[in-house]
């Protein structure tokens, strides 16, 4: 057995189908074209995407944008570091064992606040009426630019809002987050991204 190959058995010996099947369906999610891979450039067109529909906001959110997605999902989540540059590749194998090393117990504690500061960031940038609740609509705006069509979005609303108020407030975003990142059973943050691949 090669090296990949015996990893791999230990991403399988330490997480659950439902945790690789949220990742599978987070990859297919940046993966827009089905390349098979994932590039920076496929996290650049995401920035594209936001900073086209959230236009008009301060500079200091722009940056935010470029350091979620650039320095932290890929150069940190999606390749752990090394090559990060363009011609760089990530192929679901290697992006789901990555995605696991943030759960050993000897980075599970940072990974969570990482995971913290994105959703809150996310949160406040999507919240485009400022009344710290998100609305279905604020909702599905967002998830609409990672091509989740519209029904599943409303899939993702509905398990996220779990006090059933018809609001996502920031306490439910982020649990929800962090559940779809690191939780191993079903839980508030399963449906996400609205449905598993
Ligand atoms: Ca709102
Ligand atoms: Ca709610």
């Amino acid at each position: 057995m090669d090296e990949q190959n015996q990893t791999d058995e230990v991403v399988k010996a330490t997480t659950t189908l439902l945790w690789r099947q949220k990742m599978k369906t987070y990859f297919d999610c940046v993966d827009i074209a089905h390349t098979g891979y994932i590039t920076k450039s496929h996290y650049e067109q995401l920035i594209n995407f936001i900073k086209a529909k959230y236009h008009g906001l301060h500079q200091q959110a722009y940056d935010m944008v470029d350091r979620i997605f650039i320095q932290i999902l890929w150069g940190e989540v999606a390749t752990r570091g090394g090559d990060i540059s363009n011609n760089r590749k990530v192929t679901l194998t290697e992006f789901t064992r990555n995605a696991a090393v943030n759960l050993k117990p000897e980075n599970i504690e940072v990974f969570t606040k990482v995971l913290d500061y994105i959703s809150a960031s996310i949160y406040q940038l999507i919240d485009t009426d400022r009344d710290k609740e998100l609305s279905v609509d604020e909702f599905s705006e967002f998830f609409i630019l990672f091509g989740i069509p519209e029904e599943f979005s409303l899939n993702a609303f509905e398990s996220i809002d779990k006090n059933d108020s018809g609001d996502i407030d920031k306490e439910e975003f982020m649990k929800a987050f962090r559940d779809f990142w690191v939780g191993q059973k079903p839980g508030c943050g399963t449906f996400f991204l609205g449905r598993l691949f």
